[in-house]
């Protein structure tokens, strides 16, 4: 074994902390198995054999969207054809679907549509309760919580008390991309900045309400802005605690504006989440979204130190409008059963980890 495999070992072994330096080296290394038997190692110590899965529903309420960032194969002009906003109604029916089928969540995330009131979202999560008061809501981004507070002329911390009150659970971790600036600029000119990001993100822990972190890789970013983008995250989760999860999520090229990006093999795709396991040791759960990553190499990662595999998902567009391969649904027995052919144990959960 070489020295950093031996200095990440210890580490690794003594509950310590990567530094920035190791965590580049291990990107530029190609020993795969070797960083895998190390994430799978920290995995083992944090989480012991069990994989996390639950049942969900994701409802993406509209497509317009003011941004239109470039990765993004989603979003449309109000012009264009397949734009959609879904009608109170229309959410409240998937919703009522969703609970039928033994649900415990609904994700809900859409565009920046130009016209909808803050109203429209507050109303939106009421609908969703008044159907299943028990059905957890994560909803919403940093992105859209921004969004509201101009369009609402409150601050962030009123935006955030008023979909509380709706019924808001606790926010996805969309939105985060690269935070690194200079990508930023090339990817979503339009969006919040990393900066941005991270400020409103501080303001839900401190709200008491949890999120997930996201990373989309494979694109324009270079190994360096993916471990800026991790030393950012490790350093807010250092100071609030309340980061469930990370998912870095593999790009999907179709129907994009991204010159040159090509999406994700999966050699890149295991190491990125390896990698990810092993520098964010104040995270206690790295999830692989099969939606991006495919069957495989989600059940693969298993033994790369990812201990969750999302959920039910049921209507995925996001990935699917980027040409995503992967089914749009699984059904509970399917992801049990990858879970066990990887010799792991299935442990269904809530949104926050209960288990169920
Ligand atoms: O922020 C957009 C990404 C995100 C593409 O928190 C793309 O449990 C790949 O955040 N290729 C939204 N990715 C999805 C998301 C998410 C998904 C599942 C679970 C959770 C969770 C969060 O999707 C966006 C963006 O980073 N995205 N376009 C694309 N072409
Ligand atoms: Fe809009 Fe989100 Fe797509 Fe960006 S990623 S264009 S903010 S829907």
């Amino acid at each position: 074994m070489n020295e950093l495999f031996e200095n990440i070992s210890e580490k690794v072994a003594a509950g310590r902390r990567i530094s920035d330096a190791e965590a580049l080296a291990l990107f530029e290394s190609n020993d795969l198995l070797a960083i895998g038997e190390l994430a799978a190692q920290a995995n083992r110590r944090k989480n012991g054999d069990k994989v996390y899965f639950n049942v969900n529903r994701h409802i993406n309420y509209t497509n317009l969207c003011v941004n239109r960032c470039k990765f993004c194969a989603f979003s449309r002009e109000a012009d264009e054809p397949g734009v959609y906003t879904l009608a109170l109604e229309e959410i409240a029916a998937k919703a009522r679907e969703a609970a039928a089928a033994g649900a415990t969540e609904i994700h809900t995330v859409g565009g920046l549509h130009p016209d909808l009131p803050f109203a429209f979202y507050l109303q939106m999560l009421k609908t969703i309760k008044q159907v299943d008061a028990k059905l957890h809501i994560k909803g919403f981004t940093a992105v859209e919580i921004d969004y509201f507070s101009q369009l609402s002329s409150l601050s962030i911390e009123d935006v955030i008390v008023a979909l509380k009150q709706a019924g808001l659970g606790s926010l996805p971790g969309g939105g985060a991309e690269i935070l690194g600036q200079g990508v930023r600029d090339k990817i979503c000119p339009e969006k919040i900045s990393g900066a941005r990001w991270l400020e409103v993100t501080e303001k839900v822990h401190a709200a008491g309400l949890r999120s997930n972190a996201t990373m989309l890789f494979g694109h324009l970013e270079g190994y360096a802005d993916r471990v800026e983008h991790l030393h950012l995250l490790r350093e807010l989760q250092d100071r609030t605690g309340g980061f469930q999860t990370f998912i870095p999520l593999a790009f999907q090229p179709d129907n994009t504006r991204v010159a040159g990006a090509k999406g994700v093999g999966g050699v890149d795709a295991l190491k990125t989440l390896a990698i990810s396991r092993l520098y964010l040791d104040n995270f206690q759960h790295i999830k692989a979204y099969w939606v991006m990553l495919g069957l495989k190499i989600a059940q693969t990662s298993l033994c790369f130190g990812v201990n969750d595999l999302d959920g039910t998902v049921v209507e995925e567009k996001i990935g699917h409008d980027a040409g995503a391969d992967s089914p749009q649904a699984l059904g509970k027995e399917m992801i049990v059963e990858l879970i066990r052919k990887a010799g792991r144990i299935p442990v269904e959960r809530d949104t926050l980890y209960n288990e169920l």
